[in-house]
């Protein structure tokens, strides 16, 4: 039995392939970790298949799986899932944009209890070397839509990544395209990630494979994930969404209490500004107590910070997101004569937006 797996997805990589199947058979040995390393080929028309059953022979640990039919790369990885023999399974590409001298540390975080260890690009410390403009673009756009689903996570469609096998064992997988990561977040079985900053680096040799296809099918699939959290309460994507009605709760409760003191306050003489003052500041602390002790409970950051500097955070994002409501609902108006009403709606519904991310970013995020 093997400690762990490192799967290669490869379609056309006659020039990389026997380098990086020798790095990494080097980068765990030295670690003396007893690693199987699975190359998953979708029917390369080049050398690649000669090369790895050639590299076969020599080394007993290397497997092969060529596939002939539903290509493509997302596919290639779950099927790699599926014939592993260990239960840790590390992916890399195979041309060098991953620098394979990480997996012994993502192996050894998984063995420490991790279920899913990310290489981000977009950590502290990480980076990208030499990608045209357009790439980077269309990597950031991606990256921020699914970091919509996964808050914390600062890469969650990086291509280098490692993961216990009863994450994707217990899940039902429905891979396509290039993100194979974010659908394994978005419906394996995970409770905590860590990620490891690495330089990604664009391959030298071969070229890459992304179309705009690829792009469209993420839309699609951020969408698949989303509307699979629904009915699998289980998924990462729900504790998310969990979090999000609780926040509206909060958010409602939060008016009733304001609408309450400033009757009350109202009652006892209290001239109306100064009233509607005080009704406002307290609602916010409502909407603080609240979330601090029930939407974002388990929040990290409520065992390393102080009360104060939260509540101090929420006030001031909250003030932000009253001036986005106020703001969008006098363009609204003022620029296209929408009804005063629907105007301050779709302000609250930005600024309910905006407090929601950002305090979940920022008051709550990650330490
Ligand atoms: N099995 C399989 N591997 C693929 C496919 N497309 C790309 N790959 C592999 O996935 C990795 C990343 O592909 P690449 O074209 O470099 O994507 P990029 O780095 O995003 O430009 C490489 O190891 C490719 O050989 C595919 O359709 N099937
Ligand atoms: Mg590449």
């Amino acid at each position: 039995m093997y400690d762990l797996t490192v799967i290669i997805p490869t379609f056309n990589e006659e020039a990389n392939i026997r380098k990086i199947v020798i790095e990494v058979d080097e980068v765990l040995s030295k670690s003396s970790l007893n690693g199987e390393i699975l190359v998953v080929d979708d029917n390369s028309p080049d050398g690649t298949i000669g090369i790895v059953n050639e590299l076969k022979k020599a080394k007993t640990n290397v497997s092969l799986l060529v596939r002939t039919s539903d290509h493509g790369l997302s596919q290639s990885v779950a099927d790699g899932f599926l014939h592993a023999s260990s239960e840790v399974f590390v992916v890399i590409d195979a041309d060098f944009s991953h620098p394979p001298s990480i997996i012994p540390k993502m192996y050894e975080e998984i063995r420490a209890g991790t279920d899913v260890v990310i290489g981000s690009r977009y950590m502290e410390g990480g980076g990208i070397r030499k990608w045209p403009l357009k790439r980077r673009v269309i990597s950031l756009g991606a990256t921020f839509l699914g970091r919509v689903l996964f808050p914390d996570i600062t890469d969650p469609v990086s291509g280098f990544f490692a993961v216990r096998k009863s994450v994707v064992t217990q899940a039902q997988l429905k891979p396509r395209g290039y993100k194979i990561l974010l659908e394994v977040l978005g419906k394996g079985v995970w409770e905590n990630d860590k990620e490891i900053p690495f330089e990604f680096s664009d391959r030298e040799i071969g070229a890459s494979k992304l179309k705009i296809k690829t792009i469209i099918e993420y839309a699609q699939q951020v969408l698949n994930i989303t509307l699979y959290s629904f009915s699998h309460h289980q998924s990462a994507a729900w504790r998310e969404w969990k979090k999000v009605f609780k926040f509206g709760l909060v958010g409602v409760s939060g008016i009733i209490v304001n609408l309450a003191i400033l009757q009350l306050l109202l009652m006892s003489g209290i001239s109306g500004y100064i009233a509607l003052f005080f009704a406002i500041a307290i609602s916010i602390l409502n909407n603080f107590l609240w979330n601090d002790l029930w939407t974002f409970k388990t929040s990290p950051k409520r065992s390393v910070t102080s009360i104060w500097r939260r509540l101090g955070f929420f006030y001031v994002i909250s003030a932000g997101g009253a001036a986005i409501n106020y703001g969008i609902a006098i363009l609204l108006v003022q620029v296209i004569g929408m009804n005063i009403f629907l105007s301050d709606l779709i302000g609250i519904l930005i600024g309910f937006t905006w407090n929601f991310l950002v305090n979940r970013r920022i008051t709550w995020g990650r330490t």
